[in-house]
């Protein structure tokens, strides 16, 4: 049994998750596993797609990389894919979501290329990533939020801390 709860923060490209996650982590303390990073550092991947801009990720690897830090406890796993984690290891899933606008104006400012700023923002209207959460965890589980503004980000994370308080309290042993 864990005594700190694990939190994935998922989402399109560009909606937010990194923002959040390290807030969140000097708020609450949890630890912020930025997937991005653990694959490259553990090299958690077969490769770099030049078609998709990014890595070929080994699910596997990645998954054996971060089990023994996640069974512990007390990470907030940032990653734009969900449904290859355990149930048994995730308390709570934020789908951070964004105005495809909004979402237009951050992936310009990050250079993306035209086909894959298109991808993202088709992935975003379509709710990809908010159907693959509801798909993978217990619908109760699976939280969206809204992330266009900084307001909108304040009161997400002040939210998700009064719920990992409430986590730790009906936890505690
Ligand atoms: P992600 O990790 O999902 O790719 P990010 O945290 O890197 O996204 O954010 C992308 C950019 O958007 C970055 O410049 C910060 C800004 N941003 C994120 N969430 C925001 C919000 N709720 N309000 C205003 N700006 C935000």
């Amino acid at each position: 049994m864990r005594d700190s709860p694990n939190i994935i923060v998922t989402g399109t490209p560009g909606v937010g998750k990194t923002t959040h996650c390290e807030t969140l982590a000097q708020r609450t303390g949890l630890r912020h596993v930025s997937v991005n990073q653990v694959v490259k550092d553990k090299e958690c991947h077969e490769g770099w797609s030049d078609e998709f801009q990014s890595w070929i990720v080994d699910e596997d690897k990645l998954l054996d990389s971060i089990e023994e830090d996640v069974k512990a406890g007390g990470c907030i796993i940032d990653w734009h894919a969900c449904d290859l984690f355990p149930r048994s290891w995730i308390d709570l899933v934020i789908v951070l979501r964004v105005n495809s606008s909004t979402l237009y104006d951050r992936l310009t400012a990050r250079n993306y290329a035209e086909a894959k700023l298109q991808e993202n923002l088709d992935s975003e209207i379509m709710e990809v990533l908010l159907q693959e959460a509801r798909e993978a965890f217990e619908e109760d589980i699976v939280i969206e939020l809204m992330s266009n503004t900084s307001d909108e980000m304040e009161s997400n994370v002040d939210r998700i801390v009064t719920w990992v308080k409430q986590w730790k309290h009906d936890n505690a042993s």
